[in-house]
C-alpha cells in the first residue's frame, strides 16, 4: 500500500486554518485508523496472578470500609489501554470484589451488563430483581442491563469474585449510568431446575424477565457437562456456552461466556478471532501460550489476549484443568464483525 503524506508534510499555515475551524485532514492518518490486513490492538497480552490480588485485596478491605467503597473491587487494567481507562480489552472491565462477613453492598442497576464467576468463599449472595443467587465457588452469575442488584455475605470467611462487565463499551457509547437503591425483597431463590427440564411459563410476552430467564448457572453442573462430553467425545477439545436455555442465544447481549475443561496433558490450539478474549481458571493448573508470550496460570489467575493472536492452552498436569471464558463474540457478530482465521 502507497505511503501517504504526513501532518510535517503540510504548511503550518495550513494546519492552524483547519484547526481554526475544528477540520482534520484524513490521509496522515489513515493508515492508523484503518491498518491493512488486521487491526493493531492496543489491549496486550497480559496476566493478573490471583495470589498477588488477593493480599492488596484483603488489604483493601482494612483500608476502605464497604459503606466508604459501595463495590469493594480492585480493577484489573490492561495498560495498552492505559491503566486509569479500566479495561482488560476494549470491550471487556474486569475487576476482583471483595464482601467480608456479614458486609452487605446496596442495591443498584446500571446500563452495563455484570457477570459475576465466584473466585473464593461460601455464605455470600446477590439478589438480582428479587431473586436471590448464592455465590459458591464457579458459578456465574448474571446481573444484566438495567436490573437491581446487591450482594450480601451470612458467612464468617471474606468472598472474592470475579466482575465481568461490557463497561468500556457501554462508556465510551456514552450510555453508561447507574441508579442507586436500597435493599430490595427476596421473592424466591434463584434456581436452574426452574428451566432445565424443558418447562418454561407460557405466555412468554408478558414475562419481564424474557431476556434473561436464567440468572445462575451453579458450577457443579457445569462442571459435571464438561466431564461427561469428555467422557463421549474422546478426541474433541471440551468447551459449552453459557446460553439462555430458551432461545439458545448467547446468555448475555455483548460478552459471550462459555467452559473450556483441558484433559490431562491436553493441548488446545485455538483459531484466531477478531474478538479478545479472557482467561480464569477455575480448576487445575494450565500454560497459556499468546502469539510468542508464555504464561503459566494457576487456579484463579486471569489473563486476557488482543483480537487475532494464536493461542494454545496447555495442560502438563495429570489433573484437569477447567477454565472461564469471555469474549467479545456477541457484540461482533450482531455488528457483522466477527471472523475467525486458520493458524500459520
Ligand atoms: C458494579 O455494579 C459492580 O454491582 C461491580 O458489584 C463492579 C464496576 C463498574 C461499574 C459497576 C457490582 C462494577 C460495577
Amino acid at each position: 500500500m502507497e505511503q501517504l503524506a504526513r501532518l510535517e508534510d503540510l504548511p503550518p499555515r495550513y494546519l492552524a486554518d483547519l484547526n481554526q475551524r475544528n477540520l482534520v485532514p484524513l490521509w496522515p492518518s489513515l493508515r492508523d485508523v484503518l491498518p491493512p490486513l488486521k487491526p493493531i490492538p492496543k489491549t496486550q497480552a497480559l496476566v493478573w496472578k490471583f495470589n498477588e490480588i488477593k493480599p492488596l485485596l484483603i488489604e483493601a478491605g482494612e483500608l476502605t470500609p464497604i459503606e466508604k467503597a459501595e463495590r469493594r473491587v480492585l480493577v484489573l487494567a490492561n495498560p495498552g489501554h492505559g491503566l486509569e481507562n479500566m479495561r482488560a480489552t476494549s470491550v471487556i472491565y474486569l475487576g476482583m470484589q471483595l464482601l467480608l462477613a456479614k458486609e452487605w453492598a446496596p442495591a443498584h442497576r446500571h446500563t452495563p451488563n455484570a457477570v459475576r464467576l465466584i473466585v473464593e468463599g461460601e455464605k455470600a449472595y446477590t439478589t438480582v430483581e428479587g431473586q436471590k443467587c448464592e455465590m459458591s465457588h464457579g458459578d456465574l452469575i448474571l446481573t444484566p442491563s438495567g436490573l437491581w442488584h446487591e450482594h450480601g455475605h451470612d458467612g464468617d470467611e471474606p468472598v472474592i469474585w470475579l466482575d465481568v462487565l461490557d463497561l468500556p463499551l457501554v462508556y465510551y457509547m456514552e450510555a453508561s449510568y447507574v441508579e442507586g437503591g436500597d435493599c430490595q425483597p427476596v421473592q424466591r431463590i434463584a434456581n436452574k431446575p426452574r428451566y432445565a427440564a424443558g418447562l418454561v411459563p407460557k405466555h412468554h410476552h408478558i414475562r419481564a424477565d424474557q431476556d434473561y430467564p436464567m440468572l445462575r448457572y451453579p458450577w457443579q453442573e457445569a462442571k459435571q457437562l464438561l466431564i461427561d462430553l469428555a467422557h463421549e467425545h474422546t478426541q474433541a477439545p471440551v468447551q459449552i456456552a453459557y446460553v439462555n436455555p430458551e432461545t439458545g442465544e448467547d446468555c448475555q447481549k455483548i460478552i459471550g461466556y462459555s467452559a473450556l475443561m483441558l484433559r490431562p496433558n491436553e493441548t488446545v490450539q485455538l483459531q484466531p478471532r477478531s474478538a479478545a478474549m479472557v482467561f480464569h481458571i477455575i480448576e487445575g493448573q494450565a500454560h497459556i501460550k499468546i502469539d510468542e508470550k508464555n504464561y503459566d496460570l494457576e487456579k484463579a489467575d486471569t489473563a486476557c489476549a488482543p483480537c487475532f493472536s494464536q493461542i494454545d492452552l496447555i495442560n502438563t498436569s495429570s489433573e484437569p484443568c477447567f477454565i472461564f471464558i469471555a469474549d467479545e463474540a456477541p457484540i461482533q457478530k450482531k455488528l457483522g464483525l466477527y471472523s475467525v482465521r486458520n493458524r500459520i
